[in-house]
């Protein structure tokens, strides 16, 4: 015989969940209980925290072909800004957003250089955060994303493949666009060419209507920090960033100048030298020998200072 057992219904979590909750990045509806936007993949929580805060924080783009250096960029800026208090300083809000900071601390600690980002967007990396300068503005809340590489120029060259980009690009308030150095200053065209892709791309995207849109009428007014990484192995760059641009990087400092006026460039690095180790299983591997980071926090600082003028 099987005996009668009660269950509740617990209708009252249908009408709970019933009102579909709009994506930050997209704007798509989705249900309240999905964790990642059903389009473009992003992060639900943004949602929910501004729909809880009443903030709307507005949207940066790290953006830079594969390998040149996004992650171990964005991980040591958090990690640089969240542990000091001034001038420029982080807060964290959600529990998401330290992931980003936490696996390229580890790494780096242990010795290693973090693992290329996938290139599946549900396993990005967000970071949302709240800046406070002593400048006496109000804190600015800001969303980054650390985006693989591969998967933004994919959706350059061929659209609709990772919707979440071309949402990010045309949501977004201001660019971080990070190149290579090392592979510029041996004669590698590809970081060239990938970044006049992209400033194109930015160019022609039609701006959304939301926060970025408002804010930077046309694409032209978009700030755009050039950033040049891994200048630890080409200290021409550190000294002379526009002059680096001026001698290997002609196309994409020309594109710049025509369409992006409001542009900056920076040169920075996280390594202070470089090595080789053997592992199993993944071979000979580039790892950092010692952490020094320089020129981190002055991209952040000029755009915070762009951002903050409109
Ligand atoms: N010399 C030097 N090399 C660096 C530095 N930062 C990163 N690298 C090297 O660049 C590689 C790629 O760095 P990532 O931050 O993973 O690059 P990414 O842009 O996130 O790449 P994707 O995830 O594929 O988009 C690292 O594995 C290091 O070998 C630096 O400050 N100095
Ligand atoms: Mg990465
Ligand atoms: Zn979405």
């Amino acid at each position: 015989m099987t005996p009668g057992i009660e269950v509740p219904l617990a209708s009252y979590q249908l009408i709970q969940n019933s009102q579909p909750i709009a994506c930050y990045i997209c704007g798509n509806d989705n249900t309240y209980s999905a964790e990642h936007c059903r389009c473009c993949y992003a992060p639900m929580a943004l949602a929910h925290q501004a729909r809880v805060t009443g903030i709307q924080p507005r949207t940066i783009a790290l953006v830079g072909a594969s390998a040149a250096g996004k992650t171990v960029y964005l991980g040591m800026l958090m990690d640089m800004l969240s542990r000091r208090m001034q001038p420029l300083h982080v807060l964290t809000r959600g529990a998401f957003s330290i992931s980003m900071q936490q696996t390229t601390t580890t790494a780096l600690s242990h010795g290693w250089f973090p693992d290329k980002t996938p290139n599946e967007p549900d396993r990005w990396n967000w970071v949302h955060c709240q800046i406070s300068s002593n400048k006496k503005r109000r804190p600015l809340d800001l969303i980054v994303p650390d985006m693989a590489g591969e998967a933004i120029l994919e959706e350059i060259n061929h659209p609709n493949t990772f919707p979440v980009v071309r949402s990010m690009l045309s949501k977004c308030c201001g660019v971080i666009l990070l190149i290579d150095a090392i592979r510029l200053q041996s004669g590698d065209q590809t970081q060239d060419f990938s970044t006049m892709k992209l400033l194109s791309f930015l160019g022609d995207l039609e701006r959304d209507r939301s926060i970025g849109g408002r804010l930077w009428r046309t694409t032209n007014q978009i700030p755009i920090a050039i950033v040049f990484t891994k200048a630890d192995e080409c200290e021409s760059c550190f000294n002379d960033p526009v002059a680096f641009a001026e001698s290997h990087a002609l196309g994409m400092l020309r594109q710049c100048r025509d369409r992006f006026p409001r542009h900056a460039i920076f040169a920075c690095s996280v390594a202070g030298a470089c090595g080789y180790r053997e592992s199993l299983g993944d071979g000979r591997r580039r790892i950092p020998l010692r952490i020094e980071p320089r020129g981190i926090v002055e991209p952040l600082t000029w755009m915070v200072e762009q951002v903050s003028r409109r």
